[in-house]
């Protein structure tokens, strides 16, 4: 008999994930009688497996972690008369379960650093970054991307590959960037994330050429002994290190006027 009314005859709550902690409420069926209280139950005696419904509210929660291959499956729920049970309605949920996101991704380390050198076309490869996510499927696929973005570097969001896309300066700019770097999986029904930072230090190379400073002829008198200092010129290299170590050595008749060769680092 079809006495009571469901609120809905067909019922489509939200998918629940494989990893749903048991207990854990699913949907309230509603049937509308007048003349007396009411009694649900559900019908199949598989879904009572995986399924309770509080025979007086209607509300139906799950009893044990849920078997995705299981699902989809429909669910008959029945609304009887509390006092006379041949006086029923019933409706239908449909339960559908997904396979959740386990696992966030993870970096080997959390800190990698890296150098590049100053001078270099761009893009300029500087490092990959790679994570592992252990969940198959969109649960395990990652997109990777820079948090701190700045116009320096870019990411390669499918294989994490970072290129730098400005050609870096040692002597005027900075030595040392540090980038944030999040791999995010396309997790259901909730995406996780890993985090990685990369320090990218700047090298120095030789492209900068020692340069003297004006300066004006230097005299010395004619009777001046040997080994006497007619003067000091000091030339700069805007490098660093090795780059601007800085040889002297003298061009030109050097044979009429021999100094001593100055080294100066
Ligand atoms: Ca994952
Ligand atoms: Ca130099
Ligand atoms: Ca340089």
């Amino acid at each position: 008999m079809l006495l009571s009314r469901f609120s809905a005859e067909y019922y489509n709550p939200e998918p629940l994930s494989n990893w749903t902690a048991p207990h854990t409420y699913l949907i309230q069926i509603k049937a509308f009688y007048l003349h007396s209280s009411l009694n649900y139950s559900i019908q199949e005696e598989t879904a009572k497996e995986y399924f309770d419904i509080d025979p007086s509210s209607g509300i139906i929660r799950t009893k044990k972690l849920l078997n995705i291959e299981d699902f989809p499956r429909n669910v008959t729920v029945k609304a009887a008369d509390s006092q006379r049970a041949w006086i029923y309605s019933e409706a239908i949920v449909h339960v559908t379960v997904i396979s959740a996101d386990q696992y966030a991704p993870v970096f080997n380390n959390s800190l990698k650093k890296v150098t590049v050198k100053e001078e270099q076309s761009v893009p300029t490869f500087i490092a990959q970054v790679q994570a592992t996510d252990n969940d198959p499927g969109k649960n395990g696929f990652l997109t990777y991307s820079i948090l701190n973005q700045n116009h320096f570097f870019a990411i390669d969001a499918t294989n994490g590959m970072v290129f730098a896309t400005t050609t870096f300066d040692f002597e005027n700019g900075t030595h040392e960037f540090e980038i944030f770097i999040s791999a995010e999986d396309d997790g259901i029904p909730h995406k996780k994330q890993g985090y990685v930072t990369l320090v990218i230090q700047v090298l120095d190379v030789n492209d900068c050429e020692p340069v003297f400073p004006p300066h004006g002829d230097m005299y010395v008198g004619e009777s001046a002994p040997i080994g006497t200092v007619i003067g000091q010129i000091t030339a700069t290299d805007e490098d660093s290190g090795d780059n601007a170590f800085i040889v002297y050595s003298l061009f030109g008749n050097v044979n009429v006027l021999y100094h001593i060769i100055c080294v100066i680092s």
